[in-house]
C-alpha cells in the first residue's frame, strides 16, 4: 500500500524527519511518501499560516489521486484542510491531532497536549471539541518554542518539552501526553522514558490508523459531506484547483 504523508510546512528537514519516523513504524509492505507542498509557510504557528497551508495540501492530494495513493496523512497538529482533503481523496485521510487524541483515549483517562507557541493552544482545544475529545483533554500547554527551533541542532527543545510534559503530569491530572507538533515525532520515545508515562506522537498513530483502514478496504464515504466538490470556476491564483468532474 502507498501512504502519502504531507508536512504542510515547507521545511524539508522536518519533512525528512516525519518520513523517517513514519517508516520506523510502518509495515514492510507500506510505501511511505513524505512530501512538503510546493507552496506554503515555512512553519505553521497561527490561523493565518494554517489557512495558507491548505492550497498546498490540496494540491498534494490531487496529485496523489493521479498516482493511486491509497491513503493520506496531514502531518501538522492543527489538522489543516482535513475535511477538504477528505472530499478529494478516495482513500482515508488522517490528521495527526485526531489520530493522537483518539489513541490517548484508548490508553489513558486524561491527556495533556504539549505544543509549541501559546498562540496555538486554542487551535488544539478547538480540535479536541471537534473530535469529541474534550472530556479526555485535561489541558493544552505551550512549551513556548517556535516550531523551527525543533529543527535547530543543539537547541534546548528536547529539555524544554520534557519539562513541560513532566509538569503536565504533575499539575493536570493527566496520565499521558500528546505531542502537539509533527516536528516532535522523534522525541516521543525518549520523553516517555524520561517522564515514566505514555507519550503519543500523532505521526506514528496516523500511519497505523491509515494502514488499518486501508487493510480493511475502508475508503472515505462519498455519500455525505465528504462527497467530491461540485465542478466550478475558481478565479485568479486558484484557477488550477478547478475540478473537471
Ligand atoms: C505542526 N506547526 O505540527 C504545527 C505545530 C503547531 O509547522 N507543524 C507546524 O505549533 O501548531
Amino acid at each position: 500500500m502507498k501512504i502519502k504523508i504531507i508536512n504542510p510546512n515547507t521545511t524539508q528537514s522536518m519533512t525528512d524527519k516525519i518520513g523517517h519516523c513514519a517508516r520506523t513504524v510502518s509495515q514492510a509492505n507500506t510505501r511511505i511518501i513524505a512530501v512538503s507542498p510546493r507552496m506554503g509557510p515555512a512553519s505553521i504557528e497561527s490561523h493565518y499560516d494554517e489557512a495558507l497551508s491548505v492550497p498546498g495540501i490540496l494540491d498534494e492530494i490531487l496529485s496523489g489521486e493521479r498516482e493511486d495513493v491509497d491513503g493520506y496523512i496531514i502531518a501538522c497538529f492543527g489538522d489543516p484542510g482535513l475535511y477538504a482533503a477528505r472530499e478529494l481523496a478516495r482513500g482515508p485521510v488522517i490528521g495527526i491531532a485526531e489520530a493522537a487524541m483518539h489513541t490517548a483515549s484508548f490508553i489513558g483517562t486524561g491527556f495533556s497536549v504539549v505544543t509549541t507557541l501559546p498562540r496555538t493552544c486554542n487551535i488544539a482545544w478547538h480540535l479536541a471539541e471537534r473530535y469529541g475529545m474534550e472530556r479526555f483533554c485535561r489541558n493544552v500547554r505551550a512549551s513556548d518554542l517556535p516550531v523551527l527551533d525543533l529543527e535547530k541542532p543543539g537547541s534546548d527543545a528536547r529539555r524544554i518539552i520534557t519539562d513541560a510534559c513532566r509538569q503536565a503530569l504533575d499539575e493536570d491530572r493527566s496520565d499521558c501526553i500528546v505531542l502537539g507538533c509533527a516536528g516532535m515525532a522523534d522525541l516521543c520515545e525518549s520523553i516517555s522514558d524520561a517522564i515514566g508515562a505514555p507519550v503519543i506522537d500523532g505521526v506514528a498513530c496516523a500511519v497505523k490508523m491509515a494502514e488499518s483502514l486501508i487493510s480493511l478496504r475502508l475508503s472515505t464515504s462519498k455519500r455525505g459531506d465528504w462527497a467530491r466538490p461540485l465542478p466550478k470556476h475558481y478565479a485568479g491564483m486558484l484557477s488550477t484547483f478547478a475540478l473537471d468532474t
